[in-house]
């Protein structure tokens, strides 16, 4: 880091029972910071695992400094541990990354070109640009997905082509006006839908997502439906000016 409590990236993991991907994560985010001398912090968000994630995680925060446990109370959830980490955060940007190995890391110089440099607020991380690029992407999720997509097109009308992966980066300063509310999955469209409706500058890079092979998805369409139809209502509503979102 350039200064002890001021690196100009901020890493957010949310971990939650990843104890076996804790340190297969943070060697895979340490050679993309070598390799491209990124000045980082990695913050990583565990919520009351009932595995190892915890002590994995402290125990790498032991031996390198740029590592910083996050502990959430309940509930839990994906959104709330980003948004512990959008709290706790010291940069000014930052990258959230799946703890499960599964994002295409060499897209972050490009993500902190496009902060840095292009002056965007939010950077999207597209999957589906190159034909070979969404091949490990379940089938049922890619539905899920343009189904979510075409109606939020249609109700809120921001015309992103990758709206809800989470693997994105942001301005710290940007995100933490839009007031994200989400818990749980629903937090990547919600961010997406209020940079949208906030005029935000939204840049996009290409990336090839690939399959955990630790671990399990804690992704369930039955659980996380509800939050995406409230993004797009309320993202709706906004747009028509009958009731403010953020
Ligand atoms: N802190 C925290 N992290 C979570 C929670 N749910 C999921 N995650 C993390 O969010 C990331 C994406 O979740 P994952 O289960 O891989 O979902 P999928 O990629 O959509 O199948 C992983 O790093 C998970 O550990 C949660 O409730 N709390
Ligand atoms: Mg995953």
């Amino acid at each position: 880091m350039t200064a002890a409590n001021s690196p100009e990236c901020t890493i957010i993991v949310p971990c939650f029972n990843e104890a076996g991907n804790i340190f297969p994560t943070a060697e895979a985010l340490l050679a993309v910071i070598a390799r491209y001398h990124l000045d980082a912090e990695i913050l990583m968000v565990d919520d009351v695992s009932g595995d190892a994630t915890k002590s994995e995680i402290v125990a790498l925060s032991r031996t390198d400094p740029r590592f910083r446990l996050v502990e959430k109370s309940l509930p839990r959830g994906m959104g709330a541990a980003i948004r512990a980490g959008v709290a706790d955060a010291r940069g000014v940007w930052a990258v959230m990354v799946n703890g499960d190995l599964s994002d295409p890391l060499e897209a972050i110089p490009e993500f902190q070109r496009l902060i840095m440099q292009e002056k965007c607020d939010l950077v999207l991380l597209n999957r589906y640009g190159k034909q070979d690029d969404h091949s490990q992407v379940k089938w049922s999720y890619r539905f899920y997905q343009f189904l979510f997509r075409y109606c939020q097109y249609l109700a809120v009308g921001a015309a992103y082509r990758d709206i809800t992966y989470g693997y994105r980066a942001f301005r710290l300063d940007f995100v933490r006006k839009l007031s994200l509310t989400g818990v749980g999955f629903e937090i990547s469209p919600e961010c997406s839908v209020k940079t949208f409706l906030a005029k935000g500058r939204v840049g996009e890079t290409y990336g090839k997502q690939t399959r955990r092979t630790i671990g399990v998805s804690k992704f369930k369409f039955r659980k996380v439906w509800k939050g995406y139809v409230e993004v797009l209502l309320r993202g709706m509503l906004h747009r028509f000016g009958l009731a403010k979102y953020f």
